[in-house]
C-alpha cells in the first residue's frame, strides 16, 4: 500500500516536472509601501508566504507581485488591513508571457530575414543552456586566452561550466582576478546574456580591450544554476531557485540565500527565498565556494549578475546600517560605472548599499565574496521588463547588454590598476 502511494507521488512529481506551467490563473499586482511599517509588513509577507514577488518591496516604489486567483481575496484583505496602496495591473499573467513569446518569435524571424549571412552569435534572442555551453566550448577550442572547465555538477547531473579569459592562457595568480557569476536566479535571463556578451567582446574583439585584459584575469560562471535555467526554458518561465526537491510539495532552494556567511534559517520551503536545509547545502553553492577558495590569493573583485532594477549594490547586504570597510571605494567605482552607462545613452542607475537600496538578505554571494577576501564585491541588477513581463523583450536585449558592458569595462579597468591581495601584505 505504502509502495503504491509512493508510486503515485512519484508519478505526480514527474508529471509536475515535465508539463509546461501556465500562469492563466495568476494575476499581477503593483504594491506600493508608503511607510516603513507597511514596508516591513510586505517584506514579512514576501519571506513567509509563497506569493511570487517579482521585485522586493521598497519604500515609495512599486513592486510587482504575482498572486493566484485562489489567494486573491486573502492577499487583497492583507493589503487593505494594512492600508497599502495597490493596483491590479494584469488579470492573466500567462497572457503577458504569451505576448512576449509571440513578439520574440516575430522579432527573431525579422532578424533572420534581414541579416544575411547570419552571424554565428547574436544578442537578439535569449540563448538556451545548450547554446551557451556550445559557444563556450567553441571559444575554448579556438582561442588561447580561453579555458573552459567544469566547476561542479547539479542534482540533475548537469555540469556547471566555468570559463577563464587570461592573457597567458591560464589564471596567473599574479594578476588580479575578477570572479563573476550569472544565472544564480534561473529566470533572470538578461544577466546571463550580458555575461555572454562580455565574453564575446573580450574574446572575439579583444584588441579593443587589450589594455585591461593584459592586467586582469577573468573567471566566469555564466549559468550558476543550470537546472533552474533549463527549467525556465522548458517548464516554468518564472522559476527562480534551483531544483532540489525539499519535500513532497516544494522544490527549490534560493542559492542566493544559501552561502555560508551570515546564513539564516527560513522555515517555509515553498517560498521563493527558501535558504535551504543548512548553509552551503546545495551543490551549486559548493561549486562556487570552490572557486572563491581556489582564487583567493588573487581575488580582487567579485560580481554577482542579476536582473532587475538597474542598480549597483555593495556590501554588507545582510543587515541594515553596516557598511563594509571600503564602502567609499565601492561607491565611487559604482558611480563611475553608472556614469559610463549614461554616456552611452542608458538610463540613470542607482548605486548604493545593498541593504539600504534594496533590502537585507542573508547568505547571499555578494557578502560571501567580500568575506572571502575580494577587495570589491558587487551585486548588479540589470534592466528588467517592467509590468510588460519578467524580463525584457528580445528586441530590447541588445541595448541592455551593451549598457551592462559599460559596467564590466569600468570595473575591469579599475581592477587592472590594483595590486593582488598577497602583494598587499
Ligand atoms: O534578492 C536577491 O537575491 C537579489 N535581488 S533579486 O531580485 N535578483 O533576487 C539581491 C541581493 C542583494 N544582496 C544582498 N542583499 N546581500
Ligand atoms: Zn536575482
Amino acid at each position: 500500500m505504502k509502495f503504491c502511494l509512493l508510486l503515485v507521488c512519484f508519478a505526480i512529481l514527474a508529471h509536475a516536472n515535465s508539463t509546461k506551467v501556465s500562469y492563466a490563473e495568476y494575476q499581477l499586482y503593483l504594491v506600493r509601501p508608503e511607510t516603513r511599517e507597511q514596508l516591513g509588513k510586505l517584506r514579512d509577507l514576501a519571506e513567509k508566504d509563497d506569493y511570487d514577488f517579482w521585485d522586493m518591496p521598497r519604500l515609495k516604489r512599486d513592486a510587482r507581485v504575482m498572486v493566484s486567483h485562489y489567494d486573491e481575496s486573502r492577499f487583497e484583505q492583507f493589503l487593505e488591513r494594512n492600508d497599502i496602496h495597490y493596483d491590479l495591473v494584469m488579470d492573466n499573467v500567462q497572457q503577458i508571457l504569451d505576448k512576449q513569446r509571440k513578439s520574440n518569435l516575430e522579432y527573431r524571424e525579422r532578424v533572420k530575414r534581414e541579416s544575411s549571412p547570419r552571424a554565428t552569435v547574436d544578442f537578439d534572442h535569449y540563448w538556451t543552456l545548450e547554446e551557451i555551453y556550445q559557444y563556450m566550448e567553441e571559444l575554448g577550442a579556438n582561442y588561447e586566452t580561453v579555458e573552459v572547465f567544469e566547476v561542479g555538477r547539479t542534482q540533475e547531473n548537469r555540469p556547471i561550466m566555468g570559463l577563464s579569459i587570461t592573457n597567458g592562457g591560464e589564471v596567473s595568480m599574479e594578476r588580479p582576478v575578477v570572479l563573476m557569476d550569472a544565472g544564480i536566479h534561473a529566470r533572470e535571463w538578461v544577466g546571463v546574456m550580458s555575461v555572454m556578451y562580455m565574453i564575446h567582446q573580450f574574446v572575439e574583439n579583444s584588441e579593443e580591450y587589450s589594455a585591461q585584459l593584459e592586467k586582469t584575469d577573468y573567471v566566469i560562471v555564466p549559468v550558476l544554476n543550470p537546472d533552474g535555467y533549463v527549467y525556465t526554458h522548458e517548464v516554468n518561465r518564472l522559476w527562480r531557485k534551483n531544483r532540489t526537491q525539499n519535500n513532497l510539495l516544494c522544490a527549490g532552494v534560493d542559492l542566493n540565500r544559501n552561502f555560508p556567511f551570515q546564513w539564516r534559517f527560513t522555515s517555509n520551503a515553498c517560498t521563493n527565498t527558501y535558504a535551504g536545509m543548512s548553509e552551503g547545502s546545495e551543490l551549486e553553492t559548493v561549486a562556487m565556494m570552490g572557486l572563491f577558495s581556489q582564487y583567493k590569493d588573487a581575488l580582487t573583485m567579485y560580481i554577482a549578475v542579476h536582473t532587475s532594477g538597474e542598480m549597483i549594490l555593495w556590501p554588507w547586504g545582510y543587515e541594515l546600517d553596516n557598511y563594509c570597510d571600503n564602502w567609499e571605494e565601492h561607491d565611487d567605482l559604482g558611480k563611475q560605472a553608472a556614469a559610463a552607462i549614461m554616456s552611452v545613452g542608458g538610463s540613470e542607475w542607482t548605486v548604493g548599499n545593498a541593504a539600504d537600496i534594496l533590502y537585507a538578505a542573508s547568505g547571499a554571494t555578494d557578502d560571501y565574496g567580500k568575506y572571502s577576501g575580494a577587495r570589491l564585491a558587487y551585486t548588479i541588477e540589470l534592466t528588467g521588463g517592467g509590468v510588460e513581463g519578467f524580463d525584457l523583450l528580445e528586441a530590447q536585449l541588445g541595448k541592455a547588454v551593451v549598457d551592462a558592458m559599460e559596467i564590466y569595462k569600468t570595473f575591469g579597468a579599475y581592477v587592472g590598476t590594483l595590486p593582488i591581495p598577497t602583494a598587499d601584505e
